[in-house]
């Protein structure tokens, strides 16, 4: 029984935050939660050795920063974010960058069956943009047209419309900073490290390949759960 107990302790920490709630409510001192596929897994769109630096060196590197900057801090990652705009420099980026990328390896998946995209999703995309082809246009010219290093967001906002957004930096869309604010469902890293060993200043190229491995079924259940907000 102990020994179950411990497994069981093993999984948790090495399990993603598999719904938005959990992501918001990890705290201090946060931890590198594993990738859930192997390194290789997304080839069709990143390299082994991307994923590998991206994940070990500048996710570890975010958490790491964020771990020894956030004193005492008591509250949880989500109003860490919610109030961004009163935090140091440091906290603020790290906070950021730990949020963005523990939920940006979820979005992603080597795995057909979580590639195609529901139907009840299919349907809100459609009603919001006009169709699947014109969303991913717009999300890839706003990907595209965000200048240095930044996010690309496809959100639930404040009136519960789907809208596509970008940030730079390590900001995102939870976070106080008076400009387009809500729930992000579906995002993804435009940061040079995140393409430039296969793509190098190719970012469009990038993006086009990245719709090859998303994981519509977890952004499907990013929206309901952002819905029932
Ligand atoms: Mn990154």
């Amino acid at each position: 029984m102990k020994m179950l107990f411990a497994l069981a302790a093993v999984f948790a920490l090495n399990a993603q935050a598999a719904s938005l709630n959990d992501l918001n409510e990890l705290k201090a001192p946060f931890k590198l939660a594993a990738l859930p596929y192997a390194n290789n897994a997304l080839e069709a769109a990143v390299d082994a050795k991307t994923m590998e630096i991206h994940h070990d060196k500048h996710h570890q590197a975010y958490v790491d920063k964020l771990n020894e900057n956030i004193g005492s801090e008591k509250g949880d990652l989500k109003s860490i974010l919610a109030n961004a705009s009163k935090r140091s420099d440091l906290v603020r980026n790290n906070a950021g960058g730990h949020w963005n990328h523990s939920f940006f390896w979820t979005v992603l998946t080597p795995k057909a069956a979580e590639q195609k995209m529901p139907a009840r999703l299919k349907k809100e995309i459609d009603g919001a943009f006009g169709s699947v082809d014109k969303f991913k246009e717009a999300f890839e010219k706003a990907a595209a047209g965000r200048f240095g290093s930044g996010w690309a967001w496809l959100i639930r906002d404040a009136s519960g419309k789907l809208a596509i957004t970008s940030t730079a930096n390590q900001d995102n869309p939870l976070m106080d900073l008076g400009k387009e604010t809500g729930t992000p469902v579906f995002g993804l890293d435009v940061w040079e490290h995140a393409y430039y060993l296969r793509y190098q200043n190719k970012r469009p190229d990038y993006l086009k390949n990245m719709w090859k491995i998303v994981n519509w079924k977890q952004v499907d259940e990013y929206d309901q759960e952002a819905l029932k907000k």
